[in-house]
């Protein structure tokens, strides 16, 4: 890993530097604001540091990112591995019981064609029984009508899904709205879906901050949006910075903050995330998930990233993901706001606000 440090006199030199001698896809380590000269300290020339680092050389495909992020966690000790290996462990046990129990009880028990359809899409074994307890089967007591118990358990589906709220901007002030989230699911895309919407549907003020300085290529990306909407962008470091930057746009209606993804397993990131959010106690904060994760990586997602008090869940890449059992899980065991979904890569169509009954028929496909 080459590691060199930058010295100029504000973030966008340091930046550029960086960027001219290690590439785009180089990682800011650490960065530090001083006086240089002066006497004390004082009277000194504003002077910025910035450590970064080039883990390979670029083009740098994505599997490497995730090697990126890496190098700037904190290490990880022993203890750290061991837990991690075992969680891993006991997440494939549960997978494999849950395989087994699936099958069980669905011979004995149930026989349900509707339980066999849950299952099929990936609802939890516990879950689906759950679901289907008390329907009535099909017979000449429904009319001998199979569409009809379908549609009462669709209903039972809509109840755990009824929970749904878009970003609604304040009458006066501003809202603030920040999007977090594992590595890769979709926070930055996002975010430029809903600048644009609410700037040119809605016609409102909007800024984006940005606090995913790991990568340039990251801020790179959500500039590129910010020119095309023509909304102000900032980049902040700090959680000062953070505080400032959200002062300066206080006469917009809306601002939402892009953050870095976060590996859910590292704690040293995830508190420096929280730190970042601290700033402002109104912070409506979005906990962005893919649809396409396995339901046990998922629940692992929102148990850790509960350290940042998450208000509402936004689900991405409907598009991509098989089936939506991890979607319809989560709200199951975690009764969340849902806010939006994002169906495809397209700024700024793919997405919309959440909607029960299209999602529980979404859920149980056949
Ligand atoms: N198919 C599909 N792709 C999506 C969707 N939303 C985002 N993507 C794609 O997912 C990839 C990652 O999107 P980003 O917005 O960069 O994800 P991120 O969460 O900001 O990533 P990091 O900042 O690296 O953590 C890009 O290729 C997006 O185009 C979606 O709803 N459907
Ligand atoms: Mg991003």
């Amino acid at each position: 890993m080459k590691v060199k440090v930058f010295t100029a006199g504000n973030i966008q030199d340091a930046m550029a530097q960086v960027k001219h001698d290690l590439g785009r896809d180089a990682v800011i380590l650490h960065t530090r604001r001083f006086r240089k000269g002066g006497f004390l300290g004082f009277f000194g020339k504003e002077t910025v540091e910035v450590m970064a680092a080039l883990d390979t050389p670029p083009p740098v495909p994505p599997p490497e990112r995730k090697a990126a992020a890496h190098t700037v966690a904190a290490p990880r000790g022993d203890e750290d591995a061991k837990v991690t290996a075992m969680q891993l462990e006991m997440a494939t046990m549960r997978k494999m019981v849950e395989q087994v129990l699936a099958k069980l009880p669905r011979q004995e028990k149930h026989q349900s064609p509707l339980y066999d359809l849950l299952v099929r899409n990936d609802i939890d074994a516990a879950i689906a029984e759950n679901l289907v307890q008390g329907l009535p089967e099909d017979g000449p007591l429904t009319g001998n009508n199979p569409a009809f118990v379908r549609q009462l358990l669709i209903e039972r589906m809509t109840n755990y899904l009824q929970r749904v709220e878009g970003i609604v901007p304040p009458e006066s002030g501003c809202k603030v709205v920040a999007f977090i989230g594992p590595t890769g699911v979709g926070k930055t895309t996002t975010i430029a879906k809903l600048a644009a919407d609410f700037t040119f549907s809605q016609g409102m003020k909007v800024a984006v901050v940005t606090a995913d300085t790991y990568r340039i290529s990251a801020v790179e990306q959500l500039k590129t949006y910010a020119d095309i909407i023509d909304v102000p962008l900032e980049i902040v470091y700090t959680p000062d910075e953070m505080k400032a930057a959200l002062f300066r746009h206080r006469d917009k209606r809306l601002v939402f903050i892009d953050t870095a993804g976060r590996s859910p397993r590292n704690q040293y990131q995830l508190a420096e995330l929280q730190a970042l959010l601290a700033v402002d106690p109104y912070i409506e904060t979005n906990l962005v998930l893919s649809a396409t994760t396995k339901y046990a990586d998922a629940l692992d997602a929102v148990n850790r990233f509960s350290v940042c008090s998450p208000q509402k869940f936004l689900f991405t890449k409907l598009d991509e993901a098989t089936n939506l059992g991890t979607v319809f899980n989560l709200l199951y065991q975690f009764p969340t706001t849902l806010s939006y979904v994002t169906t495809g890569q397209n700024v700024p169509d793919d997405i919309e606000l959440a909607n029960p009954v299209k999602l529980a028929n979404m859920i149980l496909r056949d």
